[in-house]
């Protein structure tokens, strides 16, 4: 259980707390100092380019933007040595004789041994002078390595460092919108699309650095097209102007209205939560009731340090009954979003019994009534069952018992109470989600809690088409051999899925 350790705060065992630095992508460390390697654009293609580069960085290697004096390896593909050198004519650049042409067959080798390999003829290209007699170079085959981009999000590293937002704010709009008119196909094909411009590690400038890149499709590049040529596109402006759009926005912004109620309202002809508010004949949920009720502090977002204080309020009351309770941030502050909608905690304790396990999320909201926290609950009670195989569905909700409130946090809790804005109210009512699970399930509850929703949408499609296996938030079954696979943390989830180990930061797609 060594990975969840770490991210789990135990009361007994004090680990330093994971701060919002720790969470950003590390800059690479150069392993081997003795090669400066620059990779030809030329006929690679940016798209290609960026990924070797970021891939070599990734493994160790001294990569170079631009060429320079240090550069010792050029590494190039589908040019032979003659076409390198006149490109670096071209350049006004000399070659030294120390400076080696390589072929991309030898940098991708020293990918998959994850360091540099000997470089033999092969790799060597070849410089051909004049008509001379030397053979040319045979044409050079790539080896099957994983470098192009995945249609899933599983198998791409998303950060927090979108460098297309001009691009993916557009996709996000038109997804919304096609969520608000239930139209599912669209809906994905948008997200898909905004999600894999999320992954790239530079920005689309011309139509050319589209190419080779999964997910687009036909309508998706024409957006793309229109934005670089006119700076916005007219199909989300219309979105943005659509009072449908508009209506359902403001209207799901308030929490316990979903799109039901959104629908019913936008057909009685309300427009406004004024109107809404205000009218005798509308009858509101409970949820909604809150929801109205604390509207302005639950639509201004939550802050990491916020988010901070009630992981502490969380802690505290939790240990009160289960001091051996681990108890984990999830979401989207686990994946280092520096604010939220909601702050999401994963509760799981290896000793307690069934019995104690049902009952601390009744006894944690019984201490918080009681000393005045508690604006807002709704306990969901466990239907987990063990031997059940899991959803097929990718966005199935999971069977843990949970529970969803709205927690009064005192300003003073936050950051030592040195924002205490508003004069009159100290408080401020933040949306908490919290969910318990069996022990030896919290691998598969927290991979599943993690998101972002693209990414675990991305996974379950994986584990289904690509594996025959059936993954959510409880377990993994392996069709083939008719077994569950068990798992103690999430690096053992993506092994078993023959996946290469993502990162919580880097799930942000
Ligand atoms: N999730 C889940 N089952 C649910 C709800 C959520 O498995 N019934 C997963 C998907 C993402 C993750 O839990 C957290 O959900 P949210 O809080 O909705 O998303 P977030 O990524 O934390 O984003 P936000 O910042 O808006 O809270
Ligand atoms: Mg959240």
């Amino acid at each position: 259980m060594d990975s969840l350790q770490v991210a789990h705060l135990g009361p007994r065992k004090k680990r330093p707390r994971q701060t919002g630095a720790s969470m950003a992508s590390p800059p690479h460390d150069i392993k081997f100092r003795d090669l400066v390697l620059f990779i030809l654009e030329k006929k690679m293609g940016t798209t290609r380019r960026a990924f070797l580069m970021e891939l070599a960085r990734r493994k160790g290697f001294r990569v170079e933007n631009e060429l320079s004096d240090s550069v010792t390896h050029i590494v190039a593909e589908n040019n032979s040595g003659s076409e390198v050198l006149e490109w670096l004519q071209v350049q006004n650049v000399k070659a030294s004789p120390q400076l080696e042409l390589v072929d991309v067959s030898w940098l991708t080798e020293c990918m998959r041994a994850g360091k540099p390999v000997e470089m033999t003829g092969k790799h060597q290209l070849v410089v051909r002078r004049g008509f001379s007699s030397s053979p040319s170079p045979e044409p050079q085959e790539t080896p099957p390595l994983a470098l192009k981009i995945s249609p899933y999000s599983c198998q791409r590293r998303t950060t927090l460092n979108n460098c297309n937002h001009r691009f993916t704010d557009a996709f996000d709009i038109l997804a919304e919108n096609c969520e608000f008119r239930e139209n599912e196909g669209s809906f994905v094909t948008y997200m898909r699309a905004a999600s894999v411009l999320k992954s790239l590690p530079f920005t689309i400038v011309s139509m050319k650095d589209t190419e080779g890149i999964p997910c687009l499709g036909d309508e998706a590049k024409s957006i793309i097209e229109e934005i670089i040529e006119d700076g916005e596109s007219s199909e989300v402006k219309a979105v943005l102007n659509d009072e449908r759009y508009q209506s359902f926005k403001l209207f799901t912004s308030v929490f316990g209205v979903g799109l039901k109620t959104a629908e019913k309202w936008f057909r009685m002809g309300f427009r406004t939560l004024s109107k809404i508010r205000s009218d005798e004949t509308l009858k509101f949920t409970r949820m909604q009731k809150a929801g109205f009720l604390y509207y302005e502090d639950l639509v201004s977002c939550v802050t990491r340090a916020e988010a901070e204080a009630v992981g502490v309020l969380v802690k505290e009351a939790v240990w009160a009954f289960l001091p051996d309770a681990f108890v984990t941030m999830t979401g989207g502050f686990r994946r280092g979003k520096k604010i939220g909608h909601d702050v999401d905690f994963l509760i799981t304790s290896p000793g307690c019994t069934e019995e104690e396990e049902q009952q601390l999320l009744p006894k944690v909201i019984n201490l918080w009534e009681r000393k005045g926290l508690l604006l807002y609950y709704d306990l969901v009670e466990s239907t987990f069952e063990k031997f059940k195989l899991p959803s097929r569905k990718v966005d199935a909700l999971d069977h843990f018992q949970k529970c969803f409130l709205i927690l009064k946090l005192h300003h003073q809790r936050v950051d030592g109470g040195k924002c205490s804005q508003q004069e009159g109210k100290t408080w401020k009512a933040i949306r908490v989600d919290l969910v318990m699970c069996p022990y030896d399930r919290r691998a598969f509850a927290l991979l599943g809690w993690t998101g972002s929703r693209q990414f675990e949408r991305d996974l379950r499609r994986y584990a289904t088409h690509e594996r025959k296996m059936i993954l959510d938030n409880h377990a993994l079954y392996d069709k083939t051999k008719r077994t569950f696979l068990e798992a103690e943390s999430e690096e053992e989830i993506f092994a078993h899925l023959g996946l290469d180990y993502i990162d919580p930061w880097e799930r942000n797609a």
